[in-house]
């Protein structure tokens, strides 16, 4: 299975696709040559995800799972146009169907990159969903850096939080629950949560999808005990993308191999 974001961030995806999916062969493309996308025009960001599939079908996937929002957001039309027949998932439709279950009230804010919050993808996605849900998308770029300099937690954290979302859970009419619409960002979920409060609902779009991908490939899967692995490859830098790899996801061990 091929699975891509524009760096460390989608391997929150992979994380969660090998716990639900163990025996599955793992493909994983972080194009760090080119990130961040969040910035990026859609056309831009097309080219470049349309190119990570070519470069994972190379290979021999049998699915593909865009891992990252950006490219999910504006990029999987594109990419099921080029691959007719390839089951390809996006991390958008996953996430916006744990919010419409997640949410008590119907008051979301989604947390995302600028090109996610432009595209207006999970509100589209919410809408179809739980209609009448209000939708609020908050770009919040500075969070990609921290989760990429592997600055998780702690004050430089919670000030760049509370500066993005800082008033939007307060009284009644703040929101109930908070998408964490990039991949990067469950990296950041326990200073997010702290700030969103207690009875704010958390949806992770690594969980959702993975769970999604698992009803997806029903009947497909890896034959059980095959051992499955993940494979990493990065489009530059592989020792800077081992290092932040092995220090966010201690079960890679400390310097996993990057081709
Ligand atoms: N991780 C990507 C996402 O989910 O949108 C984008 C990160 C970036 O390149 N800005």
């Amino acid at each position: 299975m091929g699975i891509f974001d524009s760096g460390v961030g989608g391997l929150t995806v992979a994380a969660a696709i090998r716990r639900s999916m163990p025996d599955e062969q793992l493909l994983y493309l972080g194009d760090v040559a080119r990130q961040p996308y969040g910035t990026k025009s859609p056309r831009t960001v097309t080219r470049y995800a349309v190119q990570a599939a070519e470069f994972l079908v190379e290979k021999g996937i049998k699915a593909l799972v865009v891992a990252c929002n950006t490219a999910s957001a504006v990029a999987l039309d594109a990419i099921e146009q080029r691959f007719p027949g390839l089951p390809v998932l996006g991390v958008v439709e996953a996430g916006a169907d744990g919010a419409a279950r997640a949410s008590p009230q119907g008051r979301i804010v989604v947390a995302a990159t600028e090109g996610t919050c432009r595209s207006e993808a999970y509100e589209r996605a919410i809408a179809r969903r739980r209609g009448g849900a209000q939708v609020r998308c908050v770009p919040c770029p500075l969070f990609v850096a921290l989760a990429e300099e592997g600055l998780t937690d702690g004050p430089i954290v919670e000030s760049v939080a509370r500066h993005y979302l800082g008033s939007l859970f307060d009284g009644s009419q703040g929101g109930d629950c908070l998408v964490l619409g990039c991949t990067h960002f469950p990296l950041l979920a326990p200073a997010l949560a702290r700030l969103a409060g207690p009875g704010v609902t958390l949806v992770d779009c690594a969980e959702a999808t993975s769970a999604m991908l698992v009803r997806l490939l029903a009947g497909r899967e890896a034959p059980r005990g095959n051992g499955g692995g993940l494979r990493l490859i990065s489009t530059d830098a592989p020792e800077r993308f081992a290092r932040m790899a092995g220090r966010l996801f201690p079960s890679l061990g400390p310097t996993p191999v990057v081709e």
